[in-house]
């Protein structure tokens, strides 16, 4: 999705999976995760094809899990092997390998701001205090293709709520992560840190999500340890990978790609088969593992949860 390049199709090969470089059962035990048979159960999957999917992961099928519009769940080896994380590389396979050291742990996230009570939590303490739940989300990348992923966390609405935004906060900033030495694409020249926004009412929304973990397993450093957002009607570069800051704030906030491109990818990036991008149509998508286009979904097919956070607004000029 870069400025400078001409977008190009995903290759159909997939890398092989890369192997977990965490202690599972010890995420588990501090995400409260183990000995819950019912965990995915409260997302409408049948507890059977849970129980196999979350002691199975990484596995080449996805073991059942389906969306709530019928859509299987991507492969754990699509959603680890093929990953935008321009920190690591603008390649989509080489982000998996790249990233295989990164440290992902130890790690604290503040979040401060216009807030009447300003946090800095450690993983540890975000396990312990937020109860870790599944959503399985579509992703829908603006360069066109999109993914089913299983993702555990909990609602970003939960942490806004302890920090007590004060009257004047009318949006909320999302950084990542600046690491130089274990982040070999950050020598690209590019406005770093990556930066994103979501008004605050938009991050209020119970469909925005800080993602811990996918398959039931800690979040693999590709898709963005330890915790990144995800909202799920909006394209896929607002969801933020490994979050270091989460800051209200009165103004509309820069972020990272309406930074190099404004007339490219606007602040609201909402999914919207009607708008095009400059360069390419939204109408359709490419689902990986499939070869057929599918039709893009107006919000990502998310329009009885977000819809009303848009009454009177023009979407073409809010793009
Ligand atoms: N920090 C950071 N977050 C990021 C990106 C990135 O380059 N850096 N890429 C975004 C884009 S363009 C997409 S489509 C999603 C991809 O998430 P995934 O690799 O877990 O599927 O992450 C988003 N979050
Ligand atoms: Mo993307």
């Amino acid at each position: 999705m870069s400025a400078k390049k001409t977008f190009s199709e995903p290759p159909s090969s997939e890398i092989t999976p890369e192997a977990l470089y965490f202690n599972r059962r010890a995420f588990l035990k501090a995400a409260g995760l183990l000995g819950v048979g019912g965990l995915l159960a409260a997302c409408g999957v049948p507890p059977a094809a849970t129980t196999s999917a979350t002691a199975n992961a990484p596995s080449s099928t996805a073991a059942g899990l389906k969306d709530e519009l019928g859509d299987p769940a991507n492969s754990f080896a699509d959603i680890t092997n093929y990953n935008n994380y321009y920190e690591f590389s603008e390649g989509k396979e080489a982000v998996a390998p790249l990233s295989a050291k990164f440290p992902s742990s130890p790690w604290q996230v503040e979040v401060s701001g216009m807030v009447q009570n300003p946090l800095k939590l450690s993983m540890e303490d975000i396990l312990k205090k937020y109860p870790q739940e599944e959503r399985i989300y579509r992703l829908r990348c603006v360069e066109a293709w999109s993914m089913v992923i299983p993702w555990t966390g909990f609602p970003l609405a939960k942490l806004l709520k302890d920090v007590q935004p004060t009257g004047s906060a009318k949006y909320v900033k999302f950084t990542t992560a600046q690491l130089p030495n274990d982040m070999p694409g950050l020598s690209a020249p590019y406005p770093w840190p990556y930066t994103e926004g979501l008004r605050l009412d938009e991050a209020m929304n119970d469909l925005a999500f800080l993602a811990t973990g996918l398959y039931g397993k800690p979040l693999p450093n590709q898709d963005g340890a330890p915790i990144r957002l995800t909202t799920p009607w909006k394209y896929g570069f607002k969801g933020a990978k490994a979050l270091v800051k989460i800051e209200l704030v009165a103004d509309l906030p820069q972020t990272f790609w309406n930074t190099i491109a404004p007339n490219e990818y606007g602040f609201y990036s909402n999914v919207n088969p009607d708008v095009n991008h400059p360069r390419w149509s939204q109408a359709t998508e490419r689902r990986i593992g499939e070869s057929a286009r599918r039709k893009t979904l107006l919000f990502n097919g998310y329009v009885d949860q977000v819809a009303q956070l848009y009454t009177g607004m023009d979407l073409r000029a809010n793009y």
